[in-house]
């Protein structure tokens, strides 16, 4: 896809969903500082991946993309609460997060640890009060979530993560499906099913999504080496200090390189069923494998 399309509809997406997430939380109620701190980090930047993800599989299902913001956005609470639970001292105790200091350091601990388990009750309710979803969307999209965010997925990636220390290749491998590609395969996932698409949309989306999740987190452990801190958001060097093993301790950083090259052109590859409508999303791999933040 040419990138001047491709970047104004990835513009196009990005802006809709900081819409959506600017209309959340604005109640007056007593407990502002709980909403001050959820709007804190959701408002915080971040390239709105997941959520992107969302909008073009509703697209590619047929529906008017913008029936999938809800879901598209509960996605990005969810995303937005392990952020905030991640960087809490009990965890990867982490003072930056997208350039900024993270929700602790600002609010205190007990406040992000809140504002983090608030954020995932109201992503369900984003989903299941869906203007433009029929009941049996809402509860699929909700199913969907459930799988990507919970003891399934993202959350038993964390707990292999920091409890069980990966070392080898295939534990590692283990803990980034599900640590990262749950949540992107969710996000996939998610759009195809708001937009009720045919089993074989769903199958795309699963692989698509699974060997693009691989990619990029390998890419994230070459940046957290070669990144630039400004760019990237985070202190460079932040795994070796924190003593954990990655992709670039075991393949080094070539052979990383060649990793996200092939995991990409697999992504590419499970996209065949869509034609010539897959353009954005070939174009958003490639672009992932060369990310610099
Ligand atoms: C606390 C339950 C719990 C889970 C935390 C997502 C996560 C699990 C931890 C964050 C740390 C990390 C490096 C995770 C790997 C996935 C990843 C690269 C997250 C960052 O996602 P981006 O790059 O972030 O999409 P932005 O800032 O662009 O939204």
């Amino acid at each position: 896809m040419d990138r001047a399309i491709f970047d104004a509809r990835y513009e196009e997406y990005r802006r809709a969903v900081e819409e959506f997430l600017d209309s959340l939380f604005l109640g007056t109620p007593h407990w502002q500082d709980l909403y001050a701190s959820m709007r804190y980090s959701l408002l915080a930047g971040g390239k709105r991946l997941r959520p992107v993800l969302t909008l073009e599989f509703a697209r590619q299902g047929g529906s008017d993309w913008r029936i999938a913001l809800p879901p598209a956005c509960a996605l990005e609470l969810i995303h937005t609460y392990s952020l905030i639970h991640d960087d809490l001292p009990c965890m990867d105790d982490d003072d930056l997060r997208r350039g900024k200091p993270t929700n602790h350091k600002v609010y205190g601990e007990t406040l992000a640890v809140l504002a983090g388990d608030a954020l995932q009750p109201e992503a369900f309710r984003l989903i299941l009060t869906a203007p433009g979803l029929d009941s049996a969307r809402r509860t699929a999209c909700a199913l969907v979530l459930a799988e990507a965010a919970g003891a399934e997925g993202m959350v038993a990636g964390q707990v292999l993560d920091t409890l069980h220390a990966p070392r080898t290749e295939r534990e590692l491998t283990e803990v980034h499906r599900l640590k990262t590609g749950a949540m992107i395969a969710g996000a996939c996932r998610m759009g195809a099913t708001a937009a009720g698409g045919d089993a074989a949309l769903l199958s795309a989306a699963q692989t698509y999504a699974e060997e693009l999740g691989m990619a990029f987190q390998i890419r994230d452990d070459m940046l957290d080496v070669m990144g630039d801190e400004t760019t990237f958001g985070k202190p460079i060097g932040s795994d070796a200090q924190e003593g954990k093993v990655t992709f670039v301790d075991l393949l080094g950083l070539e052979g990383c390189e060649r990793a996200v090259r092939e995991r990409t052109e697999a992504a590419k590859a499970a996209l065949a069923p869509l034609g010539g409508g897959g353009a954005f999303l070939l174009s958003l791999a490639d672009s992932l494998a060369e990310r610099k933040m």
